[in-house]
Order: C-alpha cells, then structure tokens, then sequence
C-alpha cells in the first residue's frame, strides 16, 4: 500500500503544480446546469493524475470526475479522482481547493491523499496508518455537544439543503460553506471543525477524506446513521468527530421535509 500512497502524493503534487500554475489562466465551462462549473485545468490536471495511476498500476479501475470510468473493469481496486474539489472556487481564483485520491480495495477504503496546493496541506492516510497532516499525526476534535461545535456543508449543483443550514447555524457555533467537501472532511480530522453534511456528493468527492477521518479517529455514515455505499452515483453523507454524530444526526432529522437520496 505504501506504493499506492506515494504514487497517489506524487499525483497530487504534480497536478498541484499545474494548478497553481494556471490559477490565474483558466477557460471556464458548464456542465449542464449554469452554476456546475468545469474548467480546462481540471481536465488537464485529471490527465496528469491517470497518466500517473495507469502507469504504476495498470490494471486498476478509475473513476474520476471528469472523465468517468476507466482502466480494468475486472479487478476489485479502484481509484476514486476528484482532480479539483471546489472547482467553483478555483474558477473564481477563491483559494479553498484540492486534490483527492483514493483506493478502494474489495469495496474497502486504503488509501486516501487531499492536497491543499494554496496551504500545501498534505493529508492522507492508510486503512489501519493513522491519519496525517504533512509529517503530522491528527486527530479529530473532543467536543462533545453540538452546541459547542463549528460545522460545515456543500450545496451541490443539484440538492436543496437551505432550511437545514439555517436551523443548525442556529443551534450551534456555526455552519462554513467551503466549497470542498474534501477539505470539509479533512478539516474534522485534524480538529478545525466538528461535522459536515451534504445531499447527493459523489464518491470522488469524498472517498479519501472518509479514510482520513476515520483514521483520525471520526466517523462517517449516511443520513441514517448506516454505513456508506460508495457504489452509488450519488448519496447523502454525514461525518463528525464521532462524539457528537448522533446529535448531528438528530437534528438534521428533525429537518428533513422529504427524505432525498
Ligand atoms: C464540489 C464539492 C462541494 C459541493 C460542490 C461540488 P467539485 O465538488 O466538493 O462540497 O458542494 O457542489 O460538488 O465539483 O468542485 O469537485
């Protein structure tokens, strides 16, 4: 697993490089709504990512998000590549974006590598590893109420999720709208925040923050409180520092006028 990490970094790190580069050249686009941006230096940086990954492991699959699915559909490792998460800040020139890699194994989560090229902030973790910040060991936060905790969410292009950030905005320190649901989840790794929640995120968006929380000692589930299934296109997600998931859990409950899934 060791390869896989530092093959990911590697990745990371140079398609950092170019974005950075490029911060300040973009072409920007749309993919079908006029709010779900895409630009032409998250596809080239998607393509310095699998070049690396094809590779070193030819015989994985790929999904990333700009170009799908690909690689060997037979094996039972996959790589999940979000090349830009906060794509809509990276347009802007809004400088809260990263790079997320990670491998699945059998279903599994291994390895998971969010690099912040703005902060160089380097996160990353392997299953059973711990969980890392640069060469520091993290762990999520110990606060125990709701009431005491600073939260976060997204608003994917496609969901309604207004009336639960009002309402938890409301009963705790406050709710961020970073923009990258990656960082979202590695900000609760390291302590910076206590919970995050978001409907219909993807699995590159999130598979290697899940790893890094958990490795962090945090925990992630569905809206129900269940375990996960990356396998689907899209789905709700909620993650804390573990002491408070079950009150996150409640309150958003409380909420939710339709079950969205
Ligand atoms: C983004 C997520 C964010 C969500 C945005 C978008 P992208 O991912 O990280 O949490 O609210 O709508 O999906 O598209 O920048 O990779």
């Amino acid at each position: 697993m060791d390869r896989a990490k530092e093959t990911a970094i590697k990745a990371a790190r140079s398609a950092g490089q170019l974005i950075l580069q490029k911060m300040g050249d973009k072409k920007i686009d749309h993919k079908g709504t006029f709010n779900n941006l895409v630009t032409d230096v998250d596809k080239a940086a998607e393509a310095i990512i699998l070049e690396i990954l094809k590779k070193e492991f030819p015989g994985d699959e790929i999904l990333a998000e700009e170009s799908g699915a690909s690689g060997n559909k037979g094996t039972n490792r996959r790589w999940l590549v979000d090349p830009i998460d906060g794509t809509t800040n990276f347009a802007h020139s809004y400088p809260f974006f990263c790079v997320s890699i990670a491998l699945e194994e059998a279903g599994e989560l291994q390895m998971g590598v969010v690099l912040n090229p703005v902060a160089d902030e380097l996160f990353w973790a392997q299953a059973g590893g711990g969980a890392w910040l640069n060469d520091k060991q993290i762990k999520v936060s110990k606060i125990n109420k709701l009431d005491m905790s600073l939260l976060s969410t997204g608003f994917s292009s496609n969901s309604s999720n207004m009336e639960r950030f009002n309402h938890l905005t409301n009963i705790t320190h406050g709710v961020r709208r970073d923009g990258s649901a990656a960082l979202d989840l590695c900000f609760i790794a390291c302590g910076r925040t206590e919970g995050y929640w978001e409907l219909r995120i993807a699995a590159w968006d999130v598979g290697a923050g899940i790893l890094i929380i958990q490795e962090a000692g945090g925990q992630v589930t569905d809206m129900d409180g269940n375990r996960l299934n990356l396998t689907a296109g899209r789905f709700n997600i909620v993650a804390s520092n573990g002491l408070i998931h079950k009150q996150l859990i409640t309150s958003l409950a409380d909420l939710q006028p339709t079950r969205t899934n």
